[in-house]
C-alpha cells in the first residue's frame, strides 16, 4: 500500500516516542513512511520532503521533535497538507520548550498541535486517521471500531482496585 501519512521527527532520539502514532496507525491499518527530518541538521531536506509530500500522495504528515522544535511548522510552511505537531518530552523542559515552539505559530499558518509526549503521538496517529476516515470507509470503520473497544474496555472494568 502506498503511505497515507509522512511519520518525520526531527532525530532518531525521538522515535521511543514517535513509535506510538505508528503503532495506532498500524491498528487502525493506515500505510505510513517514518523518515528523519531535521529542521536544523537537514533544512535542504526538510524542504524536499515538505515540498514534494503532496505529489508523492501523503495526505496527512504527523511531525514531531522536541526542545526548540521547528519542524512541523516549517514543514507547514511548505505544503498545504495537514500537518500535526508531536512535541517531544525534552530532558531540560520536560516539553514545554517543544510544546510551545510547535504551537505558537503565527497566524496564517496552521499547525495542529497535540499533547507533550505519548498521548500526543498515540492521538496524532489517531487523528491523522479520522482525516483520512472522511474520505476512506476503512479507516472510518476501523477508527469506530477503536472507539468503541476502548469505551466498553472502561466499561467492563469499573473497579480501579481489580487486576
Ligand atoms: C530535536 O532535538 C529533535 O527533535 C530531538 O527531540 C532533539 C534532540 O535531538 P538529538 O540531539 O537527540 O538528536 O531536533
Amino acid at each position: 500500500m502506498e503511505p497515507q501519512v509522512g511519520l518525520i521527527m526531527g532525530s532518531k532520539s525521538d522515535w521511543p516516542t514517535m513509535e506510538h502514532a505508528a503503532t495506532m496507525l498500524d491498528a487502525l491499518g493506515v500505510a505510513y513512511e517514518t523518515r528523519v527530518v531535521s529542521a536544523h541538521r537537514t533544512p535542504d531536506l526538510l524542504f524536499d520532503y515538505a515540498r514534494q509530500a503532496a505529489d508523492r500522495g501523503l495526505k496527512v504528515i504527523i511531525a514531531g521533535a522536541g526542545g526548540a522544535a521547528h519542524l512541523p511548522g516549517m514543514v507547514a510552511s511548505q505544503t498545504a497538507l495537514p500537518v500535526l505537531g508531536v512535541p517531544v518530552q525534552s530532558r531540560t523542559l520536560n516539553g514545554l520548550d517543544s510544546l510551545l515552539s510547535i504551537a505558537q505559530m503565527p497566524g496564517g499558518v496552521a499547525v495542529g498541535t497535540l499533547a507533550i509526549g505519548k498521548a500526543g503521538a498515540k492521538n496524532a496517529g489517531l487523528l491523522a486517521s479520522q482525516i483520512l476516515a472522511l474520505t476512506d470507509r476503512s479507516v472510518a470503520d476501523a477508527v469506530a471500531r477503536f472507539r468503541a473497544q476502548q469505551t466498553q474496555d472502561v466499561l467492563n472494568n469499573p473497579d480501579p482496585q481489580d487486576h
